[in-house]
């Protein structure tokens, strides 16, 4: 880390953030006219969850906003992300009916952040969908990205007088692929190598839709920015830049063109889908001798295209893997064999908590690098990375706070060394939370939460304050 006296690393309106999602935190599942989600259905079947783990209450941030809030300051954050629950605004998930007691909420954080000099993002859905429209079909469903959109106008016409940053959809990737291939995440289908391609694509539709709607009815007045949150490890062959097999090179660019390409190819480059992309799958349907035509959707002409739908690049960055071709076992049809290409952990990289997170900083600035470079230099928010804890409990959680500094770091070499436009910086997450499939066991937080006491006090770690000294020090350099 630079010291201080140096040069300052980060631009002067450098965003410092931290984020959270409805659902992770807030509780009041039920509370003043809420609708169900379709985590709220998957998380109340046995055998979904880890110890059958809900969100029913979670943080209760629905209740303790303020000692939220309190968390916020104590950092020094200039920005908070949270997301809206679609069903606490809009039960059954129409604007047929709006939920006032939602709104209420919302239009509090917001106006306390304002007040406390904290800018919001907003997500707009962040993987919980209102259970009756997953009743309609879901993701699956062509009217469901409709059903967002007037979703997005509702909130841009309630709040957006007051939040000029928005991410409509959280991770599209995720929510295809655990939602709807794997069965790892609400609502739990287990339909491999069809639906996840369906879903990504009404997803990109209803972002694209949301789009449109800022920029023709709102922008001008709001003078916002919206994007889409997509999450990408930094995916290369062993030996990337010198000795690499030319059949691993393919494969890493296959499995970065199904992963980050598969959204950010559309939004950025083309409108379309990557032809790597394409090109796999439809190879993989002819040689099973696949009938129902392309399984990955095409845009129609007559709808709003969906090219040049980003103000800004949002990425949720975790973790790298390298890349070595092979892993379509054959006969099945599944994203993994459309990809024939399979994700090593090299030895050398530690694991933080969860398996899937191998510590690999610097992939994040080969990561910030790549997208300068293939999706045009856009204006770059890094909107979730994070280090988890599992097991024995450690406020002093030396290794995390470790590898914030380092991370941190990172991006400030990525601004300054390779000229990428990053605008700001959210760690994941800014308190211990409801962590999906693996419930409560796994820590994501700057702050950590006593799930135990009927408070559910909030506590600052290490690495809390870590992030804390940071952002003080470049918020200083600043002035
Ligand atoms: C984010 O996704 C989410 O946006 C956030 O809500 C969540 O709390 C955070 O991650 C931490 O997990 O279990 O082996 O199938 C990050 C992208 C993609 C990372 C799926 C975990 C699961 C690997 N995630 N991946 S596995």
């Amino acid at each position: 880390m630079p010291t201080s006296g140096e040069k300052n690393m980060f631009p002067r309106d450098f965003a410092w953030g931290a984020g959270t999602a409805a659902y992770q935190i807030e509780g009041g599942w039920q509370a003043d006219g809420k609708g169900p989600s379709i985590w709220d259905t998957f998380c109340h079947e046995k055998g979904r969850v880890f110890g059958e783990h809900n969100g029913d209450e979670a943080c209760n941030s629905y209740e303790l906003w303020e000692k939220d809030l309190e968390c916020i300051q104590q950092l020094g954050l200039t920005h908070y992300r949270l997301s809206f629950s679609w069903a606490r605004l809009l039960p059954d998930g129409t604007t047929q009916h709006v939920n006032q007691k939602g709104v209420q909420y919302y239009n509090k954080v917001i106006d306390d952040l304002l007040a406390c000099d904290v800018s919001p993002m907003v997500t707009l859905y962040h993987f919980d969908l209102p259970q009756a429209l997953q009743d309609g079909g879901g993701w699956k469903s062509a009217s469901t990205a409709t059903l967002f959109d007037a979703y997005a106008k509702f909130c841009f016409r309630t709040f957006g007088d007051r939040v000029k940053l928005w991410v409509t959809v959280n991770e599209p990737y995720v929510c295809a692929k655990l939602g709807h291939e794997d069965g790892l995440h609400a609502p739990g289908l287990k339909e491999p190598g069809v639906a996840a391609y369906l879903v990504g694509h009404n997803m990109l539709r209803a972002h694209a839709m949301a789009w449109h709607s800022y920029n023709s009815c709102f922008r001008a007045k709001q003078k916002g920015a919206v994007s889409l949150a997509l999450n990408s490890d930094w995916l290369e062959a062993p030996e990337a830049g010198g000795g690499a097999e030319d059949d691993d090179a393919d494969a890493a660019e296959r499995q970065l063109a199904f992963t980050l390409g598969w959204f950010a190819w559309p939004v950025f480059v083309t409108g379309d889908y990557p032809d790597v992309m394409r090109s796999a799958i439809d190879a993989r349907s002819e040689r099973l001798g696949w009938r129902g035509g392309s399984r990955l959707p095409r845009f129609e002409e007559d709808e709003p295209p969906v090219l040049g739908t980003a103000d800004f690049f949002a990425l949720n960055y975790y973790t790298s893997r390298k890349v070595v071709a092979g892993g379509g076992r054959g006969g099945t049809l599944c994203m993994k064999n459309d990809r024939d290409a399979r994700d090593v952990l090299d030895p050398s990289w530690p694991i933080c908590g969860v398996s899937w997170l191998a510590v690999v900083p610097c992939g994040l600035r080969k990561l910030l690098k790549y997208i300068k470079d293939t999706f045009n230099n856009p204006a770059v928010y890094i909107t979730e990375n994070g280090f988890s804890q599992v097991g024995q409990l450690q406020i002093e959680d030396v290794q995390r706070s470790e590898f914030y500094k380092d991370t941190i770091s990172e991006v400030a070499k990525a601004i300054q060394e390779d000229g990428v436009d990053v605008r700001g910086y959210f760690a994941w997450s800014l308190l211990d939370n409801f962590e999906w499939a693996d419930g409560f066991s796994v820590r994501f937080g700057l702050f950590h939460v006593d799930f135990a006491d009927a408070r559910l006090s909030r506590t600052i770690y290490r690495s809390g304050r870590e992030y804390a000294k940071i952002i003080s020090k470049f918020r200083c350099q600043s002035k």
